[in-house]
């Protein structure tokens, strides 16, 4: 692309292009925005098959962004977007079209709206159902500054199945304060949408059926003794509140919410009547909004699931690019081992928030589909559900992104360790994530887990490690986490049933002289790697001793280590601050075993890293093979 071409790098969008400011979109009659519904679905599908990213969301809410930016403005009013992972047409019109290109790379534009990318995104997001509560915020400081501006929060139905989205609706309903939540409402989560909420919600009584239904329901009523005429009563006020008593409506309006709905999501005529309509109220407003996920493309309307989050792809197709053949994911790896392991007992659970497929759980769910629990997106509740299953002698294997973990930080110390249960906790995605950046990598969990007391926690050198953990945190009868990172193994022969590790003991994987690289979970090969290209290349002679467990560690080890290596490296995909580096050197410090050592922490820094491809940040951050390389050599010659 040249330097002069303003358009975003796939494709020719004159529209788009000759967008400058989102409130241009208030002055396009009915022709122009379909034009434009058009240009943006032509543009995201094809930068995202280029680079991947979250294209079924995006699609399924052109009409609904193209209807806000409509009707209202967003210079001075306000918008939070839930999870934010359908945000690209809001991106795209803010300023970002000729950037798009960009998406998900290394300083390019982030795959989730940010503060502080762009004076339109008014909320970082990443993680789900934080919207209503965020725009209440928003909305009670906009009253007590007298100001006017519209607070509209859009949340998608799986999103609002988490706790945090009902506190927020507690909270906005008892005040009474005007603002507007946009609820989404595609019957999907990644997968299908679970839960009482998502039955509830999919109750759309056709015309006839209600009307039948409603003579009989008003007999049912007056049967009722002493109270069966006044129910009756507030059945007869009419169709419309005899609807909304069955309908989404009646929920939201318990909770003190005006209900608009349900409307056609894709009628971006029937969107904008509807927002002009909830400008003039003064009550907090729920809109309730049917899509379709993946709008306009039939590859990802036929596979929502699939193209929720997806890689790159043949735009034509919708096939995936590259064949993605050969080593096996952590992801499968784990699910396999589970139902390998389930098949001998049956004590085992499989409980996931709203991710079977991204947990690798989805296997599990179909061979054991009663010892199976799809929580929605609730990892709180998972953990306490998990906590519950154990006082009875289950042993749940609760699976979660270790970002996602984080929400159950109290339930973890409060209801599982605290009593000493036996709930095991596999975290998917721990480590750097890559492109989904800084909502997404999960390099918390060595540090929030490993002060809590009776757990234990784990990282596997590579697949088979996995496997052999995954077992050992089954056996263990307390906590036990075990956390891998993204993406796939490096090959390793596989047991044929996991053995079982001893709890607290590492292994020497090399031996050397002059220095020790002492690590856990995905460094430890790239450790192997650096001490190899040391001998070659410095003559160094270093050894690698891979923990195996943050918690307990294998403390006679290390301190056998330190007696013989002056120089020590110590890293992990984890931030320093307080996660196993620091443990190590507490350790040390404790025993008196740190004098007269040169040692040297490598992990992530006290800062958030944005998104780039796990190769990149790894770089940057020199944890990778270089890095660790890079640091030896210092000690060595100091
Ligand atoms: C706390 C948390 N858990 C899990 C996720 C992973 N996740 C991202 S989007 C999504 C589904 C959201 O469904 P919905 O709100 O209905 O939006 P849709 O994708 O259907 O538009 C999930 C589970 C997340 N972002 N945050």
């Amino acid at each position: 692309m040249s330097s002069t071409d303003k358009s975003c790098g796939c494709g020719d969008y004159p529209l788009l292009k000759s967008i400058k400011n989102p409130v241009e979109v208030q002055a396009l009659d009915k022709e122009e925005q379909a034009q434009l519904a058009h240009e943006l679905r032509q543009c995201i599908i094809n930068t995202v098959s280029k680079g991947g990213g979250h294209l079924a969301p995006s699609l399924g809410v052109i009409e609904l962004t193209i209807a806000l930016f409509k009707c209202f403005d967003f210079d001075n009013d306000r918008i939070v977007w839930d999870v934010g992972h359908q945000a690209y047409a809001h991106k795209i019109l803010t300023g970002r079209y000729e950037n798009f290109h960009t998406l998900r790379h290394k300083d390019g534009i982030s795959g989730f709206p940010r503060m502080a990318e762009n004076k339109y995104d008014h909320f970082g997001v990443g993680h789900s159902s934080t919207s209503i509560s965020a725009i209440l915020g928003m909305a009670v400081a906009n009253d007590i500054e007298g100001g006017d501006r519209n607070c509209v929060a859009v949340i998608g139905d799986g999103s609002m199945t988490a706790g945090q989205a009902f506190e927020g609706l507690n909270q906005a309903g008892g005040m009474k304060r005007k603002m507007v939540v946009v609820l989404n409402d595609n019957e999907m989560s990644i997968s299908a949408n679970v839960g009482a909420l998502s039955s509830f919600l999919s109750r759309k009584l056709s015309h006839p059926v209600l009307t039948r239904f409603k003579k009989d329901f008003e007999g049912i009523l007056k049967q009722i003794p002493k109270i069966g005429d006044d129910l009756a009563m507030y059945a007869k006020r009419g169709e419309d509140s005899f609807k909304s008593f069955f309908t989404p409506g009646m929920l939201f309006e318990a909770l003190d919410f005006t209900y608009l709905g349900p409307i056609d999501g894709h009628n971006t005529e029937a969107l904008i009547d509807v927002f002009e309509q909830v400008k003039k109220l003064d009550t907090p407003v729920l809109v309730h909004v049917l899509t379709t996920k993946g709008k306009g493309y039939a590859p990802a309307e036929d596979n929502p699931t699939y193209f929720h989050g997806v890689g790159s792809f043949e735009p034509e197709t919708g096939m995936a690019a590259k064949f993605k053949g050969g080593l096996p994911s952590y992801t499968k790896v784990f699910g396999d081992t589970l139902c390998k392991l389930a098949a001998k007992d049956d004590k085992i659970m499989a409980i996931t928030a709203a991710m079977p497929e991204g947990t690798g759980t989805d296997c599990f769910s179909k061979t054991y589909p009663d010892r199976f629990v799809d929580v929605g997106i609730c990892e709180q509740h998972a953990v306490t559900f998990a906590a519950g299953l154990a006082t009875m002698g289950y042993k749940p294997a609760v699976a979660i992104y270790s970002t996602f973990f984080q929400r159950a930080y109290d339930q973890i110390v409060h209801d599982v360790c605290l009593q000493n249960l036996n709930v095991n906790f596999f975290l998917d995605r721990g480590g750097l994530v890559g492109a989904d950046g800084a909502t997404h990598h999960g390099v918390f969990d060595m540090s929030f887990m490993r002060h809590i007391p009776n757990i234990i926690c784990m990282a596997p050198k590579d697949e088979a490690e996995l496997a052999r953990m995954v077992r050992t945190a089954i056996d263990f009868d307390g906590p036990a986490a075990v956390r891998y990172p993204r993406g796939v193994g490096v090959g390793a022969d596989m047991d044929e049933f996991p053995s079982v590790l001893t709890i607290g003991e590492g292994e020497l994987l090399r031996d050397g002289s002059d220095g020790v690289i002492i690590t856990v979970g995905s460094r430890v090969w790239p450790a192997v790697e650096a001490v190899e290209e040391l001998d070659i290349e410095h003559g160094k002679s270093v050894a690698v001793f891979n923990t195996r467990f943050i918690k307990p560690l294998p403390e006679k080890q290390i301190l056998e280590l330190t007696k013989r290596f002056k120089n020590i490296v110590i890293v992990e995909e984890n931030a320093m601050a307080g996660g196993f580096s620091s443990a190590v050197v507490e350790m040390l410090v404790d025993n008196n075993a740190i004098d007269g050592h040169n040692i040297k922490r490598l992990g992530i820094p006290d800062e958030f890293i944005e998104h780039g491809t796990q190769k990149e940040l790894r770089a940057e951050i020199g944890i990778d093979t270089a890095g660790m390389k890079i640091a030896m050599l210092e000690l060595l010659n100091k």
